[in-house]
């Protein structure tokens, strides 16, 4: 074989930093084209809007959305869009948890919440904005062969009602200060949290057109990935400082919400993330070892520090 063909057949080193640092440009500049400039009358709600899409978040949907396309063979470009409008539900719901009535939480992403700077009412319209506006963008995806719009509007609605994402934020609400078993707290992370990170990998896999066995294999990982961040989440709150995180650390126990730490223990809970993390990793089987990218997200959402 000639040196160039060796060269050629060599497998490329992922790179996991620079997938991020590169995914998230190409994501914030995706958004800054999808929303109303800062200026637009009227502009508090989308200064307010953009306060906080653009507050320095971790982008870690919007690259497994575009991580789950790459597997299934599709471009970045098409998933842009996807993974824009997941990013714009999941800032609302940040947004809204920060709110006086839910959080109540003065400090995200390492800025004062909306509701500080821009008061209540300007919060609450950003978030609905926000909310609102990642439909807009949604349907400014191309939808592909197997997958039609309707089918993707679904998806992320469905991700973001009632029985999913709000669903989640109810039980977390009304489980404050009660002693609830583990499968009520499982019921508020696969809502809370893992419905929309799999709805993420599962919107890049649609904008791939990726086959059924595709889309089973992504929504398996999404789910245990989901459910692996929550932990991750919980046990952060405990272990880091508000520096680290961005946000106010030690919350959950102010607010006595039931969190793995508390009802399992530290070393319990890291357990059971990183059990939850191997069945991500089974997920992939399907993709023969295609989803480098998937793998490499699913590896750092567990040794995360932030
Ligand atoms: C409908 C009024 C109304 C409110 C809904 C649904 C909802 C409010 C809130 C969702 C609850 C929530 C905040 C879930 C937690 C998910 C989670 C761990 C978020 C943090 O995600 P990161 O770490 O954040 O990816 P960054 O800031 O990096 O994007």
């Amino acid at each position: 074989m000639s040196v160039a063909g060796k060269i050629a057949k060599k497998p490329q080193k992922f790179v996991l930093d620079s997938y991020l640092r590169e995914s998230t440009a190409a994501v914030n500049a995706a958004l800054d084209r999808f929303l109303p400039k800062a200026k637009t009358k009227p502009s508090t709600i989308h200064t307010a809007m953009r306060y906080s899409l653009f507050a320095g978040g971790k982008r870690l949907r919007p690259a497994l959305c575009l991580a789950a396309a790459e597997a299934c063979g599709g471009k970045r470009k098409e998933a842009l869009p996807f993974a824009c409008a997941v990013e714009c539900v999941h800032t609302y719901s940040l947004v809204h948890d920060d709110l006086p009535a839910m959080d109540n939480d003065d400090f995200r992403r390492g800025k004062p919440t909306n509701h500080k700077v821009y008061g209540e009412g300007i919060a609450i319209l950003a978030g609905d904005g926000l909310l609102t506006q990642a439909f807009e963008i949604l349907v400014q995806g191309t939808a592909t062969k197997r997958y039609a719009h309707q089918t993707m509007v679904l998806e992320l609605a469905e991700a973001s009602g009632s029985l999913q994402l709000i669903a989640g934020q109810v039980a977390d609400l009304e489980g404050e200060g009660k002693n609830i078993p583990l499968s009520e707290l499982q019921y508020i992370h696969e809502r809370k949290t893992s419905a929309l990170l799999r709805c993420a990998v599962r919107l890049g896999g649609m904008s791939a057109n990726c086959s059924d066995a595709q889309l089973k294999a992504l929504s398996n990982f999404g789910y245990y990935v989901g459910l692996a961040f929550q932990v991750i989440d919980d046990i952060l709150d405990v272990t880091q400082t508000t520096e680290q995180l961005g946000k106010t650390a030690g919350k959950d126990l102010t607010a006595q919400k039931a969190t793995y730490p508390a009802i399992v223990g530290l070393d319990k809970s890291r357990e059971i993330a990183a059990g939850l993390t191997k069945k991500a990793f089974k997920s992939l089987e399907p993709f023969n070892g295609k989803a480098v990218a998937l793998e490499a997200l699913a590896k750092y959402l567990l040794e995360r520090d932030r």
